[in-house]
């Protein structure tokens, strides 16, 4: 493989590769100008390999969609986890993110989505769900630009190569039914009114740009009413009726009781007696659920986004994930607060958790026997992640985005397998990243580990932190 970027119709070869059937030999991608994939042969004869194609040094598959992502958290990863004077919970590391969060600049955000975003596509992310909240300056007023922050993420996708799905949050009150938002909020805050605007600026950004979707993100049932929610499902059905909408939700216990109180009915319940909830939506955490609520989560189409190192790093709780697959519920992956970046990790703590609580092994396998339980893992949140992101992804084959991740079969821990067997290797066996190279959109954007701008996004990160 040469360092020279991709930019013009050309194609690329793959000794092995996961196509949406399951795996190919010799497999040879044409790809389009624009950076889709045109068209896919298998079995191609190594004579029949046109001169000057790029060869990939090992088994291809498609680059996993991190669906959930609040940037800025990747530089307080770490910083929270001193046990303090009191209990801590997830509501006494929110109070730490929001003492974080006060007085973070745009600069210092779009460095930090950045260096992230260049970590996300080296472990082998290759679209992002950004689940954007901080608007506004540290007094809470706008900037004069109301879209500012959003373009310092859209900025460090652009510049990384990162796939991305913008989703600004609608962010209005601090609990149910209308509370007051508190100090710590009020960089967050919209209305629906001034949030139309910005979807207005997001959208005129983002058109034509194979790269780059928006949809929008409620941010929880606490930080919206009913007809603030209505109001935002409504405007965005005016610039996309297709687009993802994402939302914060049954989390944690003490939301569930506090629905409840507010509503008699639990979160879940909740919306989908209020919402006509379908494929376009991503319900984010959903952990505490009855049986009918999660069957209803299941039936309706939409998405579980499942981030199970955060969830586990919050003491969230363990989704009922048995339950939801035996229904054929829809699920992806998200990186979340960034405690950790590797799809290989959240998948194998999805199917870790259910082994602990259920004392019992390969529970999260696709139905049917003698299956793969890591590759049935990988291939269900390659399918659920592209769902939730709304973009042509998560699938090698022709009219989807040519994101491909080359798995470095050298590793240790992969010698000697192949197929679905590499990939249950690879979610369980290994701890060194096993991605060697990274294509997005037809650009080579990861080469034998490195990112192709990787020290000057680095140095940007460092001298954001020099707070
Ligand atoms: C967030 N994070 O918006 O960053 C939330 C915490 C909240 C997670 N839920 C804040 N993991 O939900 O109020
Ligand atoms: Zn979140």
């Amino acid at each position: 493989m040469t360092s020279a970027s991709l930019s013009n119709e050309t194609s690329v070869f793959a000794p092995s590769a996961l196509l949406p059937e399951g795996w190919a030999e010799d497999v040879l991608f044409d790809l389009s100008s624009e950076g889709d994939i045109d068209a896919v042969h298998r079995g191609v004869a190594s004579s029949a390999i046109p001169p000057g194609v790029q060869r990939c040094k090992g088994p291809v598959v498609p680059g996993m969609p991190n669906l959930h992502s609040h940037a800025f958290q990747r530089a307080m990863a770490g910083l929270a986890e001193r046990s303090g004077p009191s209990d801590d919970s997830f509501w006494t590391w929110r109070q730490v993110m929001y003492g974080f969060v006060g007085s973070l600049t745009p600069d210092q955000a779009g460095a930090i989505a950045g260096q992230l975003y260049v970590e996300m596509l080296k472990a082998g992310y290759t679209a992002v769900g950004e689940f954007h909240y901080l608007h506004h300056g540290p007094d809470g007023l706008p900037y004069d630009d109301l879209a500012e922050m959003s373009r310092q993420v859209m900025g460090a996708a652009k510049r990384t190569g990162l796939g991305i799905t913008h989703l600004p949050v609608l962010y209005g009150f601090g609990g149910f039914g209308g509370q007051t938002a508190g100090e710590g909020q009020r960089r967050f805050l919209n209305d629906p009114d001034r949030f139309l605007k910005l979807l207005e600026i997001l959208f005129a950004d983002a058109a034509g740009d194979p790269q780059a979707a928006i949809g929008i993100a409620p941010h929880s049932l606490r930080a919206v009413t009913p007809e603030t929610l209505q109001a935002a499902v409504e405007g965005l059905a005016g610039f996309n009726p297709q687009a993802p909408i994402h939302i914060h939700i049954s989390e944690q216990i003490k939301e569930v009781e506090d629905c409840l109180a507010w509503s008699g009915r639990r979160p879940v319940d909740w919306l989908y007696d209020n919402i006509d909830v379908d494929r376009r939506w991503c319900l984010i955490h959903a952990t505490h659920m009855t049986e009918e609520e999660t069957g209803r989560l299941a039936s309706s189409g939409a998405v579980a986004g499942i981030c199970p190192t955060t969830e586990a790093n919050l003491g969230d709780g363990l989704f009922p994930a048995r339950d939801f697959l035996a229904q054929n519920g829809t699920w992806g992956i998200g990186s979340d607060s960034h405690i950790s970046i590797s799809p290989v990790e959240e998948l194998r703590w999805f199917e870790y958790g259910q082994r602990l609580a259920h004392r019992r092994r390969n529970l999260l396998g696709s139905e049917g026997e003698d299956q793969s339980v890591g590759a049935g893992l990988y291939r269900s949140a390659l399918a659920g992640g592209a769902q939730a992101l709304g973009r042509k992804i998560g699938r090698l084959e022709g009219g989807c985005r040519a994101d491909l991740v080359v798995l470095d079969a050298e590793a240790p821990c992969l010698l000697g397998k192949n197929g679905d067997v590499l990939l249950d290797a690879m979610v369980f066996a290994g701890n060194v990243n096993p991605v060697r190279d990274v294509m997005v959109g037809g650009q080579w954007l990861v080469q034998e580990g490195r990112h192709r701008d990787e020290e000057a996004l680095l140095l940007a990160f460092r001298s954001a932190l020099e707070l």
